[in-house]
């Protein structure tokens, strides 16, 4: 088995039971004789806490002394799920607490169960920040991420009569896994202006000054690595009101309303995460977060290293910062105003070292998420950080202008400035211009943002600055965890769990493809993984489910793009065509089970209606007597990391089938596959990459591909185009009122009628649908069906977060592991 944990591991179960009853009565003041599943929670964690802290500490301690560089992941989002279960495998310790508190009374499962969700993110871009914790940790890199403590995670979902309803996720109640620093906090300044004075050498200089502070308090989340002692630190910032709890003045005026008033805006800061993903709404707030995180962590960062006392010209060998995205570009200014303004390094050498520092992540294609803030809101809000944005420009269109004379042209396209009305201040701009490396997340997104968004950009800097990484996620949680049954039968044929951290070596079950007992295994593993899944299914909506039927899953926010329309029409097309058999010719059918689940903006109307139809559609076919098993549509309520662990294991086929050229990446794909699953997908993100690795036999790939999306497009536009046959009975159906009120549906088939369809729904519909009859066709040959599953798996080594992080460590950050020296 993996290394225990060297920081103080539980040396017995005696001593984990020692120290969760002391927890359980005294932190918990419980008695053990009333002690429930949600004591049993609770006393666990902290038991382990203790030991995380001490690891915690140590690591940190360590670093501090070896005092190499160390990279600073700016994330607005870390989705991280529950923490239990991964810090117990994690540490080594999950045998222990299993018998420590099953002879308590207590199934580890329910424990487990009764932890909530730390979901600090919206989807992929925030899953993936934690994946990369996780293996920056595992890989023992010096690594902190810097996020904001949000006292709101995303909502919940609910569905009511069909519709989706949000309700707010107050998180804190109980949260054992963060260590608040009431001692580390930062003052921020919002507003104010900005005013030249003469310094006391007679240089002018640029002071801003006179406006509101807002302070922000550090929470620390240790990180455990897996299997090592290294425990990294996630650092969270809330916001609190500067001038105490309230203002005095107001209270003894008898103004209570006011008195509280700053107070609450304060703390509004880190109240609650956006919920949109790929959709910048430009809200004044959302600035506010930005710059609030950003500076905060900025202070901290410049604090640690100006207590080695080096030079600044060695900030760049000691400090490397990630942007997450564009969400955090305004680290860019705001360094350069530090340097300039507070150390008075001039601006060339201030510059010089910024682009050093920095490099970029670019996640989406998209240009409606391409953020953008109004220079009006900026001068408000940031009077010097515009300022110095203003000279960032100026100095770039002049090296520009040297470059490439008098092409007024590239001038204005290149401009941080856009010159709409109001003027805006494009981020993604600016984020490339102040970072040495700019990536994408998947080969054809990283060479897409080449040749469509940025191509400008590699005219200027050369093609040099620009480069891939693709995505990963991290086998512990996406296997070891969530399918405990499946690594174990890896670790069996393996020889062990290496391949937890060297997922290379899962290629050695290729030589087991055709090993019967082995298959027998691998099989029985997805159904009892099917059955677990079927069973929250009945549980939570009542209905059964048969788990020898297909399990076709699409499980992710729900976007135009990422086409939940498209599969709903085929199921309303696999509806209409069982409709038409005789009974006898039904026997030959594969029985479906469509499984649906994901959240839409609050604001995205056709994300809702999406929403509405696939629940429409469940409500007619699953009580239809005519169909029975034959197909089932299901849409699972609050989809979110702890039920992504549950359902990822229990797919036979899963669904990625965006518009090609849309999805920069996809990682849901990834985590489907290396469980087992097989995958159906357009040539989109890292779907590509996939089919490269484990074999196209091995996929069910279909429809348009990206180069030919702009043509298509332009053909709908000019109405040069008719509807799928099939989806247009599809849609007739609809319209006909065979799934409720028609008109409740009116402005989604508008979306894909002639003329519009933006997203392609009916060029790919004919190729989607061939494409599922040969799913059926594959599935019924259950032989070749699981040594697909199995071939694949062997050779999903490469989209390991593991991989990712290194290829960051070497090409862009410049970085090296710290393994830790044990404790004495
Ligand atoms: C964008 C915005 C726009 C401004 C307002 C709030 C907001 C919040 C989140 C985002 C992120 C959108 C980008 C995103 O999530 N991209 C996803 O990143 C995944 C990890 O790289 C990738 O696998 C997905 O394909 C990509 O859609």
């Amino acid at each position: 088995m993996w290394r225990k944990f060297e920081a103080g591991e539980f040396k017995s179960k005696e001593e984990f039971q020692k120290e969760f009853v002391r927890h359980v009565e005294t932190t918990l003041a419980r008695s053990m004789y009333n002690c429930d599943d949600v004591g049993a929670y609770s006393g666990t964690a902290l038991a382990l806490r203790d030991r995380l802290i001490v690891a915690w500490n140590h690591t940190q301690q360590q670093q501090t002394f070896r005092d190499q560089k160390r990279v600073y992941y700016l994330s607005l989002e870390f989705l991280m799920g529950r923490t239990l279960d991964n810090a117990m495998l994690n540490c080594g310790v999950k045998d222990v607490v299993r018998s420590g508190i099953g002879e308590l009374g207590f199934r580890i499962e329910d424990a487990i169960d009764q932890e909530r969700d730390a979901a600090l993110g919206n989807g992929g871009l925030g899953r993936l920040a934690a994946c990369f914790l996780d293996s920056l940790a595992t890989l023992n890199f010096p690594a902190w991420g810097y996020g904001l403590r949000y006292k709101y995670g995303i909502f919940k979902q609910e569905i009511v009569d069909g519709y989706q309803v949000e309700v707010p996720d107050y998180w804190l109640d109980f949260n054992p896994w963060e260590f608040p620093r009431h001692d580390i906090s930062v003052d921020i300044m919002f507003y104010g202006g900005v005013r030249e004075k003469l310094d006391e050498n007679g240089k002018r200089v640029k002071v801003w000054e006179g406006g509101e502070i807002v302070q922000a308090i550090a929470f620390d989340v240790p990180i455990p690595g897996y299997d090592t002692a290294n425990c990294n630190n996630l650092r969270l910032w809330s916001s609190k009101a500067a001038n105490g709890e309230f203002d005095f003045q107001k209270f003894n005026a008898g103004d209570y309303d006011n008195a509280m008033s700053s107070q609450q805006r304060a703390e509004t800061i880190s109240a609650v995460l956006y919920p949109n993903d790929n959709i910048d709404s430009g809200k004044e707030l959302r600035l506010k977060q930005q710059y609030f995180w950003v500076a905060a962590s900025l202070y901290d960062i410049v604090r640690r290293f100006k207590k080695t006392h080096r030079p600044w010209s060695e900030f760049p060998d000691q400090v490397a910062i990630q942007l997450n995205d564009t969400h955090p570009t305004l680290a860019i200014p705001e360094l350069q105003r530090i340097l300039v303004d507070i150390e008075k390094l001039d601006w060339d050498t201030a510059w010089d070292i910024v682009t050093r520092v920095f490099s970029y992540t670019n996640h989406t294609v998209l240009p409606e998420a391409l953020e953008k803030w109004s220079v009006p809101l900026l001068q408000h809000l940031l009077p010097r950080h515009l300022q110095i944005i203003y000279d960032i420009n100026l100095f770039f269109l002049q090296s520009v202008e040297k470059k490439f004379p008098k092409d007024r042209e590239l001038l204005s396209a290149v401009s941080i400035i856009e010159e709409s009305q109001p003027q805006c201040i494009r981020m993604a701009y600016l984020a490339i211009i102040g970072s040495h490396k700019v990536n994408g997340v998947a080969e054809l997104h990283s060479d897409l943002i080449k040749t469509t968004i940025f191509k400008d950009f590699v005219r200027v800097f050369g093609p040099d600055r620009f480069t891939n990484v693709t995505n990963g996620i991290t086998p512990r949680r996406w296997l070891h965890q969530c399918n405990p049954k499946l690594s174990d039968h890896i670790a069996h044929a393996l020889g062990g769990y290496d391949f937890l951290k060297d997922t290379s070596l899962l290629k050695g079950l290729e030589k087991w493809a055709d090993d019967s007992a082995f298959v027998d295994e691998w099989m029985d593993i997805k159904l009892a993984n099917k059955v677990r899944l079927a069973r929250f299914i009945k549980d939570t909506t009542g209905i059964a489910v048969n788990p020898h039927a297909l399990f076709d899953i699409q499980v992710k926010r729900i976007h135009e793009y990422k086409r939940q329309q498209m599969n709903i029409f085929g199921v309303i097309h696999r509806y209409l065509s069982l409709k038409k058999m005789s009974p006898e010719e039904r026997k030959s059918v594969v029985p479906r089970v469509s499984i649906f689940g994901g959240k839409a903006a609050p604001g995205y109307w056709m994300a809702k209606t999406i929403i509405r139809l696939i629940t429409a559609v469940g409500d007619v076919v699953n009580n239809d007597p005519e169909i029975g098993d034959l197909l089932k549509v299901i849409f699972i309520e609050d989809y979110n990391v702890s039920k992504a662990e549950l359902i990822v294991p229990a797919s036979d086929i899963s669904e990625h089938i965006s518009t090609a050229g849309t999805e920069a990446s996809g990682t849901s794909n990834m985590k489907f596959v290396i469980n087992g699953g097989l995958i159906i997908g357009t040539c989109d993100g890292a779907n590509i990459e996939i089919t490269r690795e484990i074999g196209e036999e091995n996929i069910f790939l279909f429809g348009a591909l990206a180069e030919s999306v702009e043509e298509l497009r332009f053909a709908h536009r000019y109405g040069k185009t008719e509807m799928d046959p099939l989806l247009k009975e599809v849609c007739d159906s609809i319209e006909a009122g065979t799934f409720g009120d028609a008109s409740t549906f009116s402005s989604l088939l508008h979306s894909v009628a002639e003329g519009g369809d933006y997203y392609l729904v009916s060029d790919d519909f004919g190729s989607y649908i061939k494409t599922h009859a040969l799913v059926d066709e594959a599935f019924v040959k259950k032989d070749e069906w699981a040594r697909s599953s199995i071939i694949s798996v062997a050779n999903m080594g490469f989209f390991s977060a593991d991989r990712a992080i290194l290829e960051y460590a070497e090409t862009i950050w410049n970085l090296e592991p710290l393994p830790l020296e044990a404790l004495d």
